[in-house]
């Protein structure tokens, strides 16, 4: 059976990028596959993060995949810091990986430039989550399209340790939605809606009620004429504005446009569409947020399983490489 892994990390509430571009695609994938979904809490730590607002938003990032109907029993839910495979992996893949090609990864050269404290771990945070993936034998990756290079990194690193030390790792391949794979921030249509940019209207978060969703694409940047088509390079605003009505009713870009004549009439119809698609999943999520300890349990389980897939994994790659294996496993 296809094996699907992915990730997101607890950096900030997720914003609807988050659920149309990967979660509601997870869920998707979830129907047919063996699935493994987990929160990269690791990855969060390559900028500093409080450690109380870390500790909440595992569970806020917890409590969305469920809300948004990842299911428990069916798919393993799971945290990253809690099974060590991934930690371990990730040292042997930083050792495969090229310093250059690291250099070359837009998202890092794009966050290291914001003026921030650049750490060493954000420059590495590619390995690790190669190491994410290889460490579940995992054949498909459900992402935002925004992860593609991430993903051919992490297809050269599997290809270059089995061509070194032989066949050790499944060589994944990305799985990207057709629609609303990259959503674009409101106010700036030109880059991709994020949880760590600072573009409180741009972004609209599962945190947002009703009246805040409808005001934020009511004041979406559109552009100069009033035709209501989609073309992404010559009108990416209300492109975007497409892609999420196409994303959340289930059509076409393309087709959602017909119809509209006015970016009134647009806007109206896509923040009705966007707040039906939140509202369930805010209160949902509010709902199983009341109960903690349930959250961790399926979280404790979900450790479990993963544990007992990667472990073996990981020590199969050790021992490609030459490590001696500690006797008895
Ligand atoms: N704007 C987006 N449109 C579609 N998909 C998106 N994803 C992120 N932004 C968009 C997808 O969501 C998943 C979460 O990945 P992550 O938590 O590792 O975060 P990220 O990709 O680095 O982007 P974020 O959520 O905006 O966080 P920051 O600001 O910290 O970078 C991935 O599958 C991603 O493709």
């Amino acid at each position: 059976m296809t094996r699907v892994f992915s990730g997101m990390q607890p950096s900030g509430d997720p914003h609807l990028g988050n659920l149309l571009g990967a979660i509601a695609l997870w869920v998707a994938e979830a129907t047919h596959a063996e699935s493994l979904f987990c929160v990269v809490d690791l990855h969060s730590i390559t900028f500093p993060q409080d450690p109380r607002d870390l500790r909440a938003r595992t569970l806020d990032l917890t409590a969305t995949f469920l809300a948004m109907g990842l299911d428990p029993e069916r798919s393993i839910l799971f945290l990253q810091s809690q099974v060590p495979a991934h930690r371990e992996l990730a040292w042997l893949l930083e050792c495969t990986a090229s310093y250059g090609e690291l250099q070359r990864m837009t998202q890092f050269k794009d966050k290291s430039s914001r003026g921030e404290f650049v750490s060493a771990g954000l420059f590495t945070y590619p390995t690790l989550m190669a190491a994410d993936i290889l460490a579940y034998d995992a054949d498909q990756v459900p992402v935002g399209d925004d992860q593609r290079q991430h993903i051919e990194l992490t297809r050269d690193l599997a290809l270059r340790f089995n061509a070194r030390y032989g066949e050790t790792f499944v060589v994944p391949t990305g799985v990207y939605r057709t629609s609303g794979a990259r959503i674009m921030d409101l106010q700036h249509p030109e880059r991709k809606m994020s949880k760590s940019l600072d573009s409180p209207q741009g972004t609209i978060l599962l945190s947002d009620d009703d009246a805040a969703i409808a005001r934020k694409v009511k004041r979406a940047v559109t552009d100069a004429d009033t035709d209501v088509r989609y073309d992404p390079e010559a009108k990416p605003g209300v492109s975007n504005l497409l892609s999420l009505l196409a994303a959340c009713t289930d059509s076409t870009p393309e087709s959602a446009a017909a119809g509209f004549e006015r970016y009134g009439d647009l806007k109206a119809a896509v923040a009705e569409a966007v707040v039906e698609f939140v509202r369930p999943v805010r209160s949902r999520r509010a709902e199983l947020l009341d109960d903690p300890t349930h959250l961790l349990t399926i979280l404790a389980d979900g450790a479990v399983r993963a544990d007992a897939i990667a472990a073996p994994i990981v020590r199969r790659a050790e021992d490609a490489m030459g490590f001696l294996l500690r006797r008895g496993i």
